[in-house]
């Protein structure tokens, strides 16, 4: 190997100063949790579980620039000055000069949908999020899949498989009016497609035909600093830039924005809307004080605005960035190694686990991709989430079943907590489980909530 090729390793950008110890456990224990959890991870013990990738929402680990920042907390009922300076910097990073703060994303969701939605209304976005569309059909709206076809085929390998198929919106928007759609909603990188970033090139038309037709154009930006990077890594015309500089571009297209700052943010709670339009901002800073708070701390306490404000700054540093996504890769390309089907390119912030061809054997009825995560977890304490027909939940007209064409099991890396060592185990024990996958032979829901079902859902296996 030639001197030129030696460094392509990379390594955590921070040492560890403190550490949570977490518990062993025997396969024979995770078996009788797990079924004491009706086979879903989201209602096992956390501290029953070894390596923990349930979700990267609000399991991140704080810098102590940001620890140290929570002692600074001004627990003002009214105008702290931890509020000011999170104003600041959403200002100064996302572009967007009005902002309500709120206490988590879905919070920051049920406004806009609540603001912006009539009964009646059509909210085209590129694939559905759990949260986001349950919002918009609680406001009356139809949600209406516009992401491209490609995004919805795990093995196609487009780089932008986040991107608005314009020609599906300019239908939807022809056959239904343009009066009829409150706003586009854009995500990004698309959480329930694995991860997939969308390109500003496709950014760019999707805000002229917008534009064209007098729709507005919303953002659900609580990743959008991952989708900065993609754009950065993999589009031309961008290598030059800094992250910031291509996140405050993508944000320069809407109108506004919600956040969950769990994810990006670096901190375990928190979120916000912000947007440039005065009415909407009007109606917003009202609204907050009937459901989260006072405008100032929308149900966030000072010193979590501080560490928001904080992590925005450390959010777009090069070095933090780049190893997020790089981890993430490191476990697609080990999980790679064994064979295992993955969602490709890889996510975000996330591997996804193909479910429809690692159990090829299973019907999608009995739930391959729930099936899999439980057995994940009964092989080594590894924790994912379903992100198949259990999350894709019922038609609220209907009442049937809406079947997903990706069938995936998600492994969430919390921003700064695990090192390589707990992937490799954690690639190691998938190998085992897809050695075994045979005799894997599905769950029966046996509870199914109203809301949101892939949350508190029972089963019982066969
Ligand atoms: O969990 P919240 O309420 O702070 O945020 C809701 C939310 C909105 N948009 C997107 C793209 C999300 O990913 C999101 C929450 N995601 C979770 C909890 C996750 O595990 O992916």
């Amino acid at each position: 190997m030639s001197k030129k090729n030696i460094k392509h390793s990379w390594a955590e950008p921070y040492k560890i100063k403190m550490v949570e110890p977490i518990k062993m456990t025997t396969r024979e224990f995770r078996e009788k949790a797990a079924k004491e959890a009706g086979y879903n991870t989201f209602l096992l013990k956390s501290e029953d579980v070894y390596i923990d990738l349930l979700t990267d929402s609000g399991t991140n680990a704080m810098s102590d620039y940001q620890w140290a920042g929570l002692m600074l907390g001004d627990e003002a009922y009214a105008g702290s000055r931890n509020f000011y300076y999170l104003w600041d910097n959403v200002k100064k990073y996302y572009g967007m000069p009005y902002f309500v703060p709120t206490h988590q994303g879905r919070a920051a969701e049920h406004m806009i949908s609540k603001i912006m939605i009539k009964p009646g209304d059509y909210i085209p976005g590129n694939m559905y999020f759990t949260t986001t569309r349950v919002h918009q059909e609680l406001a009356g709206g139809t949600f209406v899949d516009v992401i491209i076809d490609e995004a919805h085929d795990a093995q196609n390998e487009h780089p932008f498989k986040g991107n608005i198929d314009p020609q599906k919106l300019e239908d939807l928007i022809k056959k239904v009016g343009p009066e009829k759609i409150p706003y586009v909603s854009m995500a990004g990188p698309v959480n329930m497609a694995g991860g997939q970033p969308f390109s500003m090139e496709n950014l760019k038309t999707i805000y002229k035909l917008t534009q064209k037709y007098g729709v507005k154009l919303w953002f659900d930006a609580t990743r959008a600093t991952e989708n900065a990077y993609f754009i950065q890594q993999k589009e031309k015309g961008y290598s030059n830039k800094t992250v910031a500089q291509i996140l405050k571009e993508i944000c320069s297209y809407f109108d506004g924005i919600w956040v969950s700052a769990k994810k990006d943010l670096l901190v375990n709670i928190g979120g916000f809307l912000a947007t440039r339009n005065k009415k909407v901002y009007e109606e917003a800073r009202n609204m907050v004080v009937i459901y989260e708070g006072l405008h100032s701390y929308g149900g966030l306490a000072g010193r979590d605005m501080e560490a928001m404000a904080r992590g925005i700054e450390e959010m777009v540093k090069p070095e933090n960035i780049s190893m997020r996504v790089r981890q993430v890769e490191y476990c697609g390309v080990q999980l790679e190694k064994y064979n295992i089907p993955l969602v490709k390119p890889y996510g975000g912030h996330a591997i996804f686990l193909d479910a429809k061809r690692f159990l090829q054997h299973m019907k999608q009825d009995l739930f391959p991709a729930q099936s899999l995560a439980a057995e994940i977890y009964i092989d080594s304490g590894v924790r994912g989430m379903e992100r198949g027909l259990v999350s894709s939940g019922r038609d609220p007209k209907t009442g049937k079943q809406r079947y997903p064409k990706l069938e995936l099991v998600r492994l969430t890396f919390p921003r700064r907590v695990y090192t390589q060592s707990h992937i490799d185990v954690m690639v190691e024990s998938i190998a085992e489980v897809y050695e075994h996958r045979k005799k894997i032979k599905g769950l029966k829901m046996v509870y199914e909530p109203k809301y949101l079902r892939f949350f508190q859902a029972r089963f019982v296996k066969l």
